[in-house]
């Protein structure tokens, strides 16, 4: 029922009181989607955001060198043909300023800006059990009663500081690539330091590594590394990705990752010679292909892994040439795969030029950071302009945790994710009923996925599920403590089969001082887990409590 004081069309009230049928958090990849669906239902609805505008992940990281390393024809929303076709991606893997203008235009396509109360944060969102609504409080002294809380916070949204003792002493500039200002930094002439080398760290350095006087690269743990091929689109190109649309939308939410290529042939069906052909054929690419399409032996089998890494290896050795380089940068502890591979361009060369230094951190640890640098363990101060902040992110669960989020009983969300992560198929939480999450643990979103596929199957799921409630006549669902007991059952016996829960990164929470370890991806694909997904509403919502 739409509440009597509310439109699905209005704008955000200015009340200090809103009630709603569905509030959204976050006007990301998800949540634009969850809003315009849940909108389209007839539901009185809303989106709240932190940021000044849309974009999520798009909106906060506008660092140097930011850019995609899924295609741009992939990164898109499927549900309409036109909103898809009438949008022209100009390069294979588009950087950040083209994916924030597509982000915008969206948005306003959908009509969604009159929905959503931007420079807003929740702070707390309580259930209360005798209405069977949620009470969200923000930052701005604007609280909703809302039936339906939908979580589209962000995978990687809470950018991790604090790491290091002094970072307020020094005199230069600090921050975090992910709170990049808007117009950039001038970073032109000046010695820069970067601390981290994950995908972000990869497309910082090989970007500004020409502009500045001095970069200092502070390396702790190495990636595999694939050159990206980069091709800019002509209009031929254009139409050629347009004309497969059907073709795309039957096969990205069929695929393992979401990606529109897949694990094709076992590594044992193959002669050694042959492995080697495919894994050329698929390095050439310059994608993720070779990750994602090559040998899915390679997040199980540690003889399969140590063969494609040493590939990979040799790939890095032959651009890095020199010893010590190799040496700090060529990764041997870990598998290729197990972590998230980065694409670059010239960033292993980067390394190679005068004004490009490494450091690296496991012969030398950072002791803190002071007026004028970075001192390390062993007395060695790198005197520093700018401290850029590359170290990554609590993920997946890190925007939730921070919400007073109470479920039934006052129970804390926070407190439980803080004992043990887990959720029912990434989509509920058993004793927060109505509460929906979107990239939260133990769903592909959380990490192994191309995330737009993987956000609108959710996403749509959860429109499926509310209109299930509500046409039924019920007023909350919730899963049962059963069924998620055995949705993080399957999860660990998948997960703790690959080689993935053995690595440390921020996909396991290692990042996160106190995280409790779990690999937070469901990885038996996203395929399978679009189906299970599928299984559960087409048995009428079998192992949930409906009232
Ligand atoms: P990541 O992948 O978490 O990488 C963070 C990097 O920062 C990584 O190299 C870390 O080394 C390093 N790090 C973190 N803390 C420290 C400290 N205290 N000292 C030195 N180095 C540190 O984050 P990104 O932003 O690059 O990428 C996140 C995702 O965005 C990526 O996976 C894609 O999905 C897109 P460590 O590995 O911990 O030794």
């Amino acid at each position: 029922m739409l509440d009597q004081n509310t439109s699905s069309q209005a704008a955000p009230s200015d009340q200090d009181e809103v009630t709603l049928d569905a509030l959204v958090i976050g006007a990301g990849v998800g949540g634009l989607y969850q809003l315009y669906q849940l909108r389209e239902q007839g539901l009185s609805v809303a989106a709240v955001e932190a940021a000044s505008d849309v974009g999520g992940t798009w909106f906060w990281n506008r660092y140097p060198g930011a850019r995609f390393d899924s295609e741009g024809y992939i990164y898109q929303y499927l549900f309409d043909e036109a909103l898809y076709k009438d949008w022209s991606w100009s390069e294979r893997f588009p950087g950040q300023p083209e994916i924030e203008r597509w982000m915008q235009y969206v948005t306003d396509r959908l009509d969604l800006r009159k929905n959503i109360r931007f420079g807003t944060t929740v702070t707390a969102a309580h259930f209360d059990e005798a209405t069977a609504r949620w009470r969200v409080t923000t930052d701005t002294g604007v609280t909703y009663s809302t039936q339906f809380l939908v979580s589209c916070t962000g995978v990687l949204s809470v950018p991790l500081g604090g790491l290091y003792p002094g970072e307020d002493t020094f005199e230069g500039d600090i921050l975090h690539t992910s709170r990049w200002p808007e117009g950039g930094i001038d970073v032109t002439g000046k010695r820069v330091g970067v601390i981290g080398t994950g995908a972000t760290g990869v497309q910082v350095i090989q970007t500004i590594a020409p502009q500045v006087a001095d970069l200092t690269v502070f390396v702790r743990t190495p990636q595999y590394i694939i050159p990206m091929k980069n091709p800019k689109y002509g209009p031929s190109d254009v139409e050629a990705y347009k004309d497969r649309f059907d073709e795309l939308r039957s096969t990205l939410f069929n695929t393992f990752t979401g990606f529109e290529y897949d694990f094709e042939v076992a590594w044992a069906d193959l002669t050694p010679e042959q492995r080697l052909e495919r894994l050329e054929t698929l390095y050439e690419d310059g994608s993720l292909k070779i990750w994602l399409a090559g040998f899915a032996e390679i997040l199980s089998q540690q003889d399969v892994s140590e063969e494609v890494s040493e590939f990979v290896r040799g790939k890095m050795r032959e651009r890095l040439k020199d010893p010590e380089l190799i040496e700090t940068l060529v990764p041997t502890e870990y598998g290729f795969g197990t972590r998230r591979v980065p694409l670059d361009t010239g960033y292993l060369e980067a390394y190679r030029r005068d004004n490009v230094h490494a450091v690296n951190l496991r012969k030398t640890a950072i002791s803190h950071i002071e007026a004028k640098g970075i001192r390390m363990q062993d007395g060695t101060l790198h005197e520093l302009d700018v401290i850029v902040m590359a170290v990554g992110f609590d993920a997946s669960t890190g925007a939730l945790a921070r919400i007073d989020v109470r479920g039934r009983d006052g129970r804390s969300l926070r407190e439980d994710w803080g004992r043990d992560i887990r959720t029912t198929m990434g989509l509920q939480k058993h004793g927060y009923p109505n509460l929906f999450l979107t990239g939260a643990p133990l769903a592909p979103s959380a990490a192994l996925c191309n995330l737009p596929t993987c956000l609108q199957q959710q996403t749509e799921w959860i429109s499926d599920c509310i209109r299930h409630v509500r046409t039924t006549g019920q007023t909350s669902i919730e899963p049962l403590e059963a069924t998620e007991d055995a949705w993080v059952a399957h999860h660990d016996e998948i997960a703790n089969a690959t080689l993935i829960a053995k690595t440390d990164s921020w996909w396991v929470g290692s990042n996160v001082d106190g995280k409790p370890r779990r690999v937070l991806a469901y990885a038996g694909g996203a395929n399978t887990y679009k189906d299970k997904c599928r299984d559960v509403a087409e048995s009428g919502y079998l192992g949930f409590r409906l009232t």
